[in-house]
């Protein structure tokens, strides 16, 4: 793939230049997106230089150049990953033809719908990261953080292109909207329930990395499959940066339960608080939390909306391709658990309607890799703890388990035994102000705040003592 252009306003690999009128409108929706950036993007740090990666072509092994940039200035584009000869679309109705390089007319509504749902994440996640930086447990992490900011904020530009690009006046519409929705807003909110939680301080963080940049990771992974060949080439760009995000979550969770595990061996107690860690109760709460409104993010076990987009080619199945079926499930049938009155049970459904929940098995499957991992970690150190990921159907929103109240380990239980344990499961107010009570920043290089251990190695081959943000030039 030739490089990206960078001596355009906005880098490109789409060929911007030719196209007057989408150029023009998207350098009219460039200082809107600065404008969101400078008000609602990483507070405090705009007049910083950061050590970025920054993308300059779509090839597997050339596309970052790391470098100082301040945020403000990074070169935010539009890459769509090379174009697959003679590609076609893999599933539904119209399985076998050649991919579309326009919207099909008669799905256009359902096609919009998906892209700004999924576009909508993206800001969405940096609104609710924005206060972090001012308590970062190093200058690494601080880098992480704007490295995932930055790069969200593209995946918005991403969906902004499609938008623009092939929807006309309703797209053009749809980008403005997504630069005025917010975060937690009471009159208007971002659109899925995990993206008005807040992310008040870095355990939560590195949580929702892992938890719900992974959902990210299957959506763009199903959109990757579609039929309409620009929103799958966009996809599977985004698929290469979401990988970094999501081992910001991994890793920063696992440094995390590291560095209690060493303060629970060298004080030999369970109560690491006192010696300024993160108890693994604390930690198994969070991912409670963050794991159940991250399944919520799937939607119903049994989704009409699922099915007619895979009919009509739209968003396929993680890793579409390589299933070795027909592809169009007309006759198939999957198990989903669910619930039935107040039994948990297991029913064997057409598949084309529980395409949401097969969704959620590959996801759930992939989160309990990640969990074993940590538990590796404690059982290294000789502890006998395990984390564990609760029941799909616990603190459940959306969906069957959203009428009920599960327990973690999976049963059907009354609102008073809820109500009465509620606190062991969750995060309670008392653990976020502890929590918040660790947030103080450790900015000299080379230094970690006392409640994670450092990483294995730093970024791009460079020490864990190297200067990753310049703080010397403070914002005016
Ligand atoms: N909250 O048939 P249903 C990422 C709505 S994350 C609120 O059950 P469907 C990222 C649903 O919209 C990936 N509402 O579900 C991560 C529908 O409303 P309408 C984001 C919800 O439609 C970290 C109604 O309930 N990408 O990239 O089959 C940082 C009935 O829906 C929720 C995508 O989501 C919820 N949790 O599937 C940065 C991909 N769940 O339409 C970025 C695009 C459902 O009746 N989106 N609803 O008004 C989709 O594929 C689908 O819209 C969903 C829902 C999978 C979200």
């Amino acid at each position: 793939m030739a490089g990206v252009d960078y001596l355009e306003r906005i880098p490109n690999n789409v060929n911007l230049r030719d196209d007057r009128r989408l150029l023009r409108a998207l350098e009219e929706w460039q200082p809107r997106f600065l404008d969101w950036w400078k008000e609602m993007g990483p507070e405090g740090f705009q007049a910083n230089e950061v050590y970025l990666r920054t993308a300059i072509s779509v090839d597997r092994d050339g596309w970052a150049q790391f470098g100082y940039v301040k945020m403000p200035d990074y070169r935010w584009g539009i890459f769509l990953a090379e174009p697959e000869a003679d590609r076609r679309i893999a599933f539904g109705d119209h399985i076998g033809k050649p991919a579309w390089p326009e919207v099909p007319g008669e799905y256009r509504g359902v096609l919009r719908r998906l892209i700004v749902t999924q576009g909508d994440t993206e800001p969405a996640s940096v609104e609710q990261q924005r206060h972090l930086g001012r308590t970062c447990p190093s200058l690494y992490d601080l880098r992480n953080l704007f490295q995932v900011n930055v790069e969200e904020g593209r995946h918005l530009w991403a969906m902004v292109y499609l938008l623009h690009a092939y929807f006309g006046r309703d797209g053009r519409e749809e980008a403005e909207a997504l630069l005025q929705r917010r975060s937690g807003d009471g009159d208007k909110p971002r659109i899925l329930g995990a993206f008005n939680e807040q992310t008040p301080d870095w355990l939560s963080f590195f949580m929702f990395c892992f938890f719900t940049d992974r959902d990210g990771k299957y959506q763009l992974a199903s959109l990757q499959e579609s039929g309409f060949d620009p929103l799958s080439r966009t996809c599977r760009f985004m698929l290469t940066e979401e990988a970094h995000h999501m081992f910001v979550g991994e890793m920063g969770v696992g440094r995390i339960v590291q560095k209690s595990c060493e303060l629970m061996r060298q004080h030999r107690s369970d109560d690491v608080r006192r010696y300024g860690g993160i108890d693994l109760p604390t930690m198994q709460r969070y991912i409670n939390f963050h794991y159940s409104v991250s399944l919520d993010l799937f939607g119903s076990e049994i989704s009409t909306n699922a099915a007619n987009a895979f009919t009509m080619g739209l968003k396929g199945r993680f890793e579409e391709t390589k299933k070795d079926d027909d592809h169009r499930l007309a006759e198939a049938t999957y198990p989903v658990i669910c619930l039935e009155g107040d039994r948990i049970i297991t029913r064997d459904v057409p598949a084309l309607t529980a395409l949401n929940e097969r969704l959620r098995d590959d996801y759930i499957a992939d989160c309990q890799r990640g969990v074993d991992r940590w538990n590796r970690t404690i059982k290294e150190h000789g502890i006998d703890v395990e984390l564990r990921l609760p029941h799909r159907g616990f603190h459940r929103a959306i969906g069957s388990f959203g009428e009920a109240k599960i327990s973690p380990d999976g049963r059907v239980i009354t609102e008073a035994e809820w109500d009465a344990k509620h606190r062991e499961w969750l995060p309670t107010p008392e653990d976020a102000q502890f929590v918040a009570t660790l947030m103080r920043p450790a900015v000299e290089p080379g230094r970690f705040a006392g409640w994670i251990a450092p990483p294995a190695r730093g970024i791009n081959g460079l020490p864990l003592d190297h200067e990753y943000v310049r703080l010397t030039r403070k914002e005016g």
